[in-house]
């Protein structure tokens, strides 16, 4: 007779989908099921997954929506034939920074659900305070964010204390802004979720701790003291107080692994499942990616999506207001550092197509292979001669967050020997050399920033990243793979990581193995590393680090660097003129932001 595995179950609450994926606790792959917030719940009228109210920069989820998801995602993986009585414990992961606000009622209408009614009609709309949740690609709380920047007396010592400086997606900015713009409703919230917990909520049955790892997208954790700061938690508070406001935040839970709790009864009476089954603790989609693999120290993973995120797992805690630093999810005295970028597929897709309207091909037939060409038929750098001139460039369709300025574009030339740069348009045969110069932007950015954290695995070899995975659309494309290689390094070489659709919802089903199975001390690396399937995962795309070329390179990294500065520098004086002009704008509004918004319908904001 064959004993029926266990299961354990990973969630991923995303943009624009809700995904679950089951896997055994040898960490196959049993069961997936998506559900796509536009398609298959047209009556929210979302546009990839949010509503946006452009003429405020405001960009939001409905709540009811992501209850509905849950309730479809449940019956499309039943339909896939999964036993929800071998689930043994559940994990997920929430996009991060969006909050939901719990009305008074919600204690109790949790506990109290009734498995013949579905779960949104029993919770919607008075188990909320709100019925929106403000997503992280709203860009409406620049005030706020002054305020949190000023709060600490720079924003180099907010980034100390919480990992980051002030964001406008940031929980701590959006809950001040919901404060002054929804007074009535934060009074009546009883508990404040983020996505990751909300999630969690659902399935415990009460409202769930916020994540050790999550908790560091609020702009309110301090990440070395391990506690909530309080001269944040006062300025989140206004004159409500940062004692109710703590209430409302609740405690938050320092394990990443172990159970919160068994399941609550609604989902075995409804859907089946083990009354035994744990709900272990949810985190946030990228601590929640690091987990898809067991990655060692200082090895990175780069998901070039339709925007770009660089993220690494590291024992150095080097806070800047250029990045952000978060506590590891899974293993304390690790810190997860991420660079998030708006501007990554869209902006490489824009020059590809430039360059295809130039040899007449039409929008249906746009091709990769003659934006590839450019760059097979160019030197680094776009160097002609070996006296001729770098020519380097910023490539910002949307308003950026590294560094945090306008939407444009800036070609420059740069000698290093003088280090003379030069803003310099007509230098350029364009569009061809946009190919080459924006994939080398994207990746001199990840460089300039990701140095400070790595170090080196020999005296002779230079401080880099160890292995590099990478993920997303853009790592299909070998050529980017290859710069990426010679640009970045990897003393073990660059690696696609292939974890199928979501690597967010299997790093969650990680998480809940490693959660429940841990013995004493067993760290979720040494868990997972001796489960995981590493042939089946990655393949090696490029050896990585090869000295001559990543020297090369770092010649033309300080020209990187100040044409950066130029750049930055040239938007303080913009906004403050803007200031002096409107006497209204604060001084990092960003006019063309609402514009690119409205163009794009958020096309490239979104991670998936
Ligand atoms: C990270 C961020 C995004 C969201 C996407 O700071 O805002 O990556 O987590 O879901």
């Amino acid at each position: 007779m064959t004993s029926t595995p266990s299961l354990y179950l990973g969630f991923d609450l995303s943009t624009q989908q809700l995904k679950a994926i089951a896997i055994t606790s040898r960490l196959e792959v049993i069961h997936e099921a998506l559900v796509e917030f536009d398609v298959d719940l047209p009556q929210y009228r979302v546009e990839k997954g949010v509503h946006v109210n452009a003429s405020e920069n405001e960009v939001n989820a409905p709540v009811a929506m992501w209850i509905d998801a849950l309730e479809l995602v449940l019956t499309r993986l039943k339909e896939k034939g999964i036993d929800y009585r071998q689930v043994k414990a559940i994990s997920g992961a929430g996009q991060q920074h969006g909050s939901v606000y719990w009305s008074k009622d919600a204690g109790s209408m949790l506990q109290e659900l009734d498995g013949s009614k579905s779960l949104r009609e029993q919770l919607d709309p008075k188990a909320f305070s709100h019925p929106d949740s403000p997503n992280w690609q709203d860009a409406s709380t620049q005030k706020e964010c002054d305020e949190f920047d000023k709060c600490l007396g720079s924003e180099e010592e907010l980034a100390r204390i919480t990992g980051s400086k002030a964001h406008h997606r940031f929980t701590g900015p959006q809950i001040l802004r919901f404060r002054n713009k929804h007074p009535d409703a934060y009074r009546a919230t009883s508990r404040i979720s983020l996505v990751s917990s909300f999630l969690a909520s659902l399935f415990l049955g009460r409202v769930a701790a916020i994540d050790i790892g999550d908790v560091c997208g609020m702009n309110l954790w301090d990440i070395q003291q391990g506690q909530w700061s309080d001269p944040l938690l006062e300025l989140a508070a206004g004159e409500e107080g940062s004692k109710l406001l703590l209430q409302k935040l609740g405690e938050v839970r320092k394990d990443g692994g172990g159970s919160m709790g068994s399941i609550s009864k609604w989902f075995v009476d409804r859907h089946g499942f083990n009354p035994e089954c744990s709900v272990c603790p949810f985190t946030g989609d990228n601590p929640s990616s690091i987990l898809s693999l067991p990655l060692k120290s200082e090895d990175a993973i780069v998901s070039l999506g339709t925007s770009t995120t660089f993220l690494m797992s590291t024992p150095r805690y080097v806070p800047d207001p250029a990045y952000h630093f978060m506590n590891h999810p899974t293993t304390p005295g690790l810190y997860m550092f991420m660079l998030c970028y708006k501007n990554g597929g869209l902006a490489r897709e824009q020059v590809r197509d430039t360059i295809n309207d130039m040899r007449k091909i039409g929008p249906h037939a746009y091709r990769w292979s003659l934006f590839d060409e450019e760059i097979f038929e160019s030197a680094p750098m776009l160097r002609r001669e070996p006296d001729s001139p770098l020519k380097m460039g910023l490539y910002f369709p949307l308003p950026e967050i590294v560094p945090n300025v306008r939407a444009g574009t800036w070609r420059y030339t740069y000698r290093p020997d003088t280090q003379r740069l030069a803003r310099q348009d007509e230098a350029w045969s364009l569009p061809m050399e946009d190919a080459r110069a924006i994939i080398e932007s994207q990746i001199f950015s990840l460089r300039l920033r990701s140095q400070k954290l790595v170090t080196s695995p020999h005296p002779d070899v230079p401080p880099q990243p160890r292995r590099i995975f990478l993920t997303g659309g853009g790592a299909q494309n070998m050529i980017i793979a290859r710069t990426i290689g010679e640009m970045l390094g990897g003393t073990e070489g660059v690696y696609q990581l292939d974890v199928g659709g979501s690597g967010c919802a299997l790093g969650a089903a990680h998480k809940a193995v490693w959660a429940t199975e841990r013995k004493e001390g067993e760290t979720f690396e040494d868990l997972i590393g001796s489960r995981w399937n590493e042939s089946g995962a990655i393949t090696k795309v490029n050896k990585g680090y090869e000295r001559g070329l990543y020297k090369e390179y770092g010649k033309g990294l300080p020209g990187f660097a100040t044409m950066e500065q130029e750049v930055v520098r040239e938007e303080a004086e913009l906004r403050q003129s803007e200031n002096a002009t409107s006497g209204e704008l604060s001084s990092k509004d960003d006019p063309a932001s609402t514009a690119v918004l409205e163009k794009l319908s958020l096309e490239g904001q979104g991670k998936e």
